[in-house]
């Protein structure tokens, strides 16, 4: 088997998981699914079934946070970001060609950005099923981008929002601001900015354990209240 990038470590299954403030966080709606697309285009659209009549397609990726976990061999459905791009995007919302930066909201209020060439990448999903079952609320129901290639944060969970952005500009983070690199890629160690990859691994790698364990009792609170739709 390919060994894993440089830094991770496989664990056993998949956790729900992400910054302990988004632990109790969870999207108000799972069924119907809406996507936003705004910022410089020259209409913005409100999607509310943003995948209808796209190639479906699916795919067998491993994920990788940022926290040095990794699990392999997940398989994804959904559309591929390119396509939805070229054919739901470009003709309907008229997007600035020199808004080449896509900020990435998710419906907890989740934030970061990828760089549209990052996002065209053939491996990059639009994803709404995992494993042959509808995506559940723990991973990121109804809808969230997979982006194989770059640490887990990027990986929005519901998402509800793409905003286009100049190349230069500022975008919201989910956390602090060293935590998001604009890139993120695993294969490069870009785990945050100002920080060498190597020294955030044994930073965070203490996290893993509570935070799992937070985001699971989260989780069964949350089912145990019949909030699960
Ligand atoms: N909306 C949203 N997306 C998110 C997160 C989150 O808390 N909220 N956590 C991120 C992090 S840090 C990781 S590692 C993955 C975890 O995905 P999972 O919970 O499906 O395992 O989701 C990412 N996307
Ligand atoms: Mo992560």
């Amino acid at each position: 088997m390919a060994t894993l990038p440089p830094g991770q470590r496989e664990a056993q299954s998949f956790h729900r998981f992400g910054l302990t403030r988004f632990a109790d966080r969870f999207p108000s709606a799972t069924g119907a699914c809406t996507l936003e697309v705004t910022g410089a285009v020259g209409k913005p659209l409100t999607l509310t079934d943003p995948l209808r009549d796209l190639p479906r397609v699916e795919q067998v990726s491993d994920f990788h946070c940022v926290t040095t976990w990794s699990v392999r061999g997940l398989r994804w459905s959904g559309v591929r970001f390119a396509d939805f791009w070229s054919r739901a995007v470009v003709p309907a919302a008229h997007p600035d060609e020199n808004a080449t930066l896509i900020a990435l909201r998710g419906q907890d209020g989740a934030h970061t950005a990828l760089l549209l060439d990052d996002l065209l990448a053939p491996d990059v999903l639009l994803a709404d099923q995992l494993n042959g079952e509808p995506l559940s609320i723990a991973h990121g129901a109804p809808l969230r981008l997979v982006a194989p290639a770059h640490y887990g944060y990027k990986s929005v969970k519901y998402l509800s929002r793409l905003t286009l952005l100049q190349p230069d500009a500022d975008y919201r983070v989910s956390g602090y601001r060293f935590m998001d690199h604009p890139r993120a890629r695993v294969a490069h160690e870009e785990r945050g900015r100002g920080w060498p990859g190597r020294v955030l691994r044994y930073l965070y790698r203490p996290l893993i354990g509570p935070t799992v364990r937070r985001f699971s009792r989260a989780l069964d609170a949350h089912d145990a209240n019949g909030k699960i739709t």
